[in-house]
């Protein structure tokens, strides 16, 4: 037995007067059980009005279903589907039940009318009742169908709506007892409680009975109370309230083109934040991402203009030509975001305004063009040393490199303080022409040794050919431990008159100078310097 059903069970069949709510989505269904409702109704007429369609069969019960679970996900408290005919004959609502169970739903009420129906409230008199034996098989399919045995059926007595009188109500209400069903739902379109009354008094205790109170809401809710009804189903009340507030905005925006009038009566995007638990998001980010820490931080050197790359950086750095429809940078950030790293700071320099993606911080080097990447790292680090954060593992990325993702998996995994990755693919570059941070290692990329930790010896440009074993394809790990070391370093080093066109590269050797061990990952190309208008092209086809 499913907490839910039995939860049901619990409202249908105690002595108390309970309430269910109309709910019609995940979010409705939300703001039901925090107002402190213990049941959900997920009714026809709201369900097809929220997908902007009749409540006359013309949204699919597999859709409405797909609701149902988004409902039963978001909330605690047991659902009543409105499930109209059963979607068909007793072969159709057995189906209904299994599915039902499946997605967390407690119970299910089906009408006595014929596929497709129409609301109750649409010329119900016109409406076809079901044969009464007919009806009964579908009751008796779906409740032999049932897995859990507290998994309820309720039965929607349509004679009222259709206008067959009291008698009617109460045979085909006796009839669906003896059927199997747990609860009789009786409908009325009248705005007294007249009928539904006196089928109560008749009718007694029998089943426990239901009522939908949408035309006779006048009736003081101790009426319903002291008649012994089960459950009174607000149907439509959620839905009604948000159409109102929906339109009363939207017509207010048309007319005034302006947020102030509305801002305050409003929700706050928070309050949307809350409701969709994005907090609980963000928890489980820190348990089941922890591996970068929660400050891990990147930052991405893209001063410089690009100048062979002509006319495409006329308006604005390389960092931000577009590639697949998205600026270099912006392939650069998404790798980074997959990896649960968000904190980033991009160093401008040339036509710094037009470097302007969101979410990020930007820092500027006002000497760009004639200085070099060290200067460029110096001074995002500077502005980083004031706010202290050295909890987490520190990235430096070039603005126009850009990678695959799993890159960053593959250097976040040793421990070491510094940690690089370097393509042993380097004879590439050597046919491009350009100029390439060449690296000699403790050894060479063995696919015998693949798990030998090897460190670095030299970088440099002007390694020569016989000593390379691969390219540092630019990307830099720095472990919280190590970010210090690289600050006191970094600054050291930017202070030097000769430095000031100095490439990374003379970091890499200046740590290994000082005593520290770079560790070495090796990759297989995999990531693409972008320096020309070859590499954009390459580029292209590369994302
Ligand atoms: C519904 O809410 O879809 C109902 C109740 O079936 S009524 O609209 O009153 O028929
Ligand atoms: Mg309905």
């Amino acid at each position: 037995m499913s907490d839910k059903t039995a939860q049901f069970r619990r409202l249908l069949e105690g002595d108390e007067l309970e309430f269910l709510i109309e709910a019609h989505n995940g979010i409705s269904a939300k703001i039901g059980e925090e107002a402190g409702f213990k049941g959900l109704w997920a009714g026809g007429l709201c369900m097809s009005a929220q997908y902007g369609v009749r409540d006359s069969n013309e949204a699919s019960w597999t859709q409405v279903l797909e609701m149902l679970e988004f409902m039963a996900d978001a909330t605690s408290i047991p659902i009543l589907l409105d499930g109209d005919t059963g979607y068909g004959n007793f072969n159709n609502v057995r189906r209904l039940v299994g599915k039902l169970e499946q997605r967390g739903i407690a119970a299910v009420c089906i009408e006595d009318k014929l596929y497709p129906k129409t609301n109750s409230f649409i010329d119900g008199n016109k409406q076809q009742l079901a044969e009464i034996d007919e009806f009964c098989s579908r009751i008796k399919a779906g409740k032999d169908a049932q897995a859990d045995d507290a998994f309820a059926i309720i039965t929607r007595v349509e004679a009222f709506i259709a206008g067959w009188g009291l008698g009617e109500a109460l045979r085909r209400a006796e009839a669906y007892h003896e059927a199997g069903s747990d609860g009789i739902l009786i409908h009325s379109a009248l705005i007294t409680p007249g009928e539904i009354l006196a089928f109560k008094q008749e009718w007694a205790d029998r089943l426990p009975v239901l009522i939908v109170p949408t035309k006779y809401y006048a009736t003081p809710t101790d009426v319903f109370r002291e008649a012994g009804f089960s459950i009174a189903i607000w149907a439509n009340h959620l839905l009604r309230a948000a159409l109102t507030a929906m339109q009363d905005c939207a017509g207010t925006l048309v007319r005034e083109q302006n947020l102030l009038s509305i801002e305050d009566d409003i929700a706050p995007v928070a309050e949307i934040f809350r409701l969709q638990g994005a907090s609980e998001l963000q928890d489980a980010e820190e348990r089941y991402l922890p591996r970068k820490g929660p400050g891990a931080r990147v930052i991405i050197l893209a001063a410089s203009r690009g100048a062979a790359l002509g006319d495409l950086t006329a308006n604005r750095p390389k960092t931000m030509v577009e590639v697949r429809g998205q600026p270099l940078l912006g392939h650069i950030v998404s790798a980074y975001n997959a990896a649960g790293i968000k904190n980033i700071t991009v160093v401008r320099g040339y036509l710094p305004d037009t470097v302007n993606l969101p979410a990020m911080d930007y820092v500027e080097n006002p000497d760009y063009a004639d200085t070099g990447e060290l200067l460029s790292l110096a001074c995002a680090l500077e502005s980083h040393a004031e706010d202290g954060s050295d909890d987490g593992d520190l990235y430096v990325s070039f603005g126009d490199v850009i990678f695959k993702h799993y890159i960053l998996d593959i250097v976040a995994e040793p421990e070491d303080n510094f940690v690089i990755v370097v393509d042993t693919d380097w004879q590439e570059s050597v046919n491009l022409g350009r100029a390439a941070d060449y690296v000699t290692c403790t050894a060479t990329h063995s696919r015998r040794d693949f798990y030998r930790e090897i460190y670095l010896e030299e970088a440099g440009e002007t390694i020569p050919e016989g000593q390379r074993h691969g390219e540092w394809m630019g990307l830099l790990k720095v472990s919280a431990e190590g970010r210090p070391v690289l600050r006191t370093l970094v600054a050291e080093l930017a202070a030097v008159p000769e430095n000031r066109r100095a490439k990374l590269h003379t970091l890499l050797d200046a740590l290994i100078g000082r005593g520290h061990r770079v560790r070495v990952v090796y990759t297989t190309g995999h990531w693409l310097d972008v320096d020309s208008l070859d590499d954009i092209l390459a580029a292209g086809s590369f994302m």
